[in-house]
C-alpha cells in the first residue's frame, strides 16, 4: 500500500462521486467508533476507505473472479448486494495489495455480519449502517445503541436487516442469517 492519497485515488477512480462521499463518511465514523473501542486507527481509516471499492463493478468482473479465484460457488446464485463485499475483498487483495487479513474480513462481512466478528470488523459493519447521511426508520436508535455498545450494534443491525430482507421477499444469504442467530438471542 502507499500513501492515503494514493489509496484515495484509486478509490475515487473506481466510485462515482456520491459513493466516494460515502466512503468518506464511513472512514470517520469508522474512526470516531475505533478511537472508542481500541481499535487500530489506521486499519479502521483503510477498511473504511475500501469496504466499497468494488461497488461499481459489473456483474461479469466478480462472476469471472468467483471463477478464477474458486471462491464458493454458490455466490453465483446471488448479486452485487453479496459480492461487492464478498468478492470485492479479492479484488482488493489483488489491485491494491492490502494483505491485512483483518481488514479483508472487515470488507468481506460489512454487508452480512458473521458469526465471529474481530472488533475491526464490527465497527465497519456498523460505521457502514450508520454514517452521518444514512437516513432510515430506526438509524437515531442504531447510533444511540451502538454508541453505548458496539456488540449491541451489531446485534440491532443483524435483526433489523433481516426483517427488511424478509419484509421485501429478498433473497437471505446464509451468512446474514448466521449473524443473526449469532448475536440477536445474547442481547436481548
Ligand atoms: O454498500 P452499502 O450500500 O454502503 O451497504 P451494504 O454493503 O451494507 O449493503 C446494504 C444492502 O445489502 C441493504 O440494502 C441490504 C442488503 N443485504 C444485506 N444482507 C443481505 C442483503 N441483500 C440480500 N439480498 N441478502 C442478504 O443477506
Ligand atoms: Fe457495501
Ligand atoms: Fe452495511
Ligand atoms: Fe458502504
Amino acid at each position: 500500500p502507499g500513501t492515503r492519497q494514493e489509496l484515495l485515488d484509486r478509490i475515487s477512480q473506481q466510485l462515482r462521486p456520491k459513493r466516494f462521499h460515502h466512503v468518506l463518511r464511513v472512514e470517520q465514523t469508522a474512526l470516531e467508533l475505533a478511537a472508542k473501542n481500541d481499535v487500530d486507527l489506521e486499519r479502521a481509516s483503510i477498511a473504511g476507505l475500501v469496504h466499497d471499492y468494488a461497488k461499481q463493478r459489473p456483474d461479469e468482473d466478480f462472476i469471472a473472479a468467483i471463477k478464477a479465484y474458486q471462491l464458493n460457488p454458490e455466490l453465483l446464485h446471488y448479486g452485487n448486494a453479496i459480492w461487492h463485499g464478498v468478492v470485492g475483498a479479492e479484488l482488493i487483495k489483488r489491485e491494491l495489495h492490502i494483505y491485512d487479513e483483518d481488514i479483508l474480513n472487515a470488507v468481506r462481512h460489512h454487508t452480512t455480519g458473521d458469526v465471529y466478528m474481530t472488533p475491526l470488523e464490527q465497527v465497519i459493519y456498523m460505521a457502514d449502517y450508520i454514517e452521518p447521511a444514512r437516513d432510515f426508520p430506526g438509524v437515531a436508535e442504531a447510533r444511540q445503541v451502538t454508541a453505548k455498545d458496539l456488540g449491541a450494534g451489531v446485534a440491532f443491525q443483524a435483526q433489523h436487516t433481516l426483517q427488511y430482507l424478509i419484509e421485501n421477499g429478498l433473497p437471505v444469504y446464509p451468512k446474514s442469517l448466521a449473524t443473526y442467530n449469532a448475536w440477536v438471542p445474547r442481547y436481548q
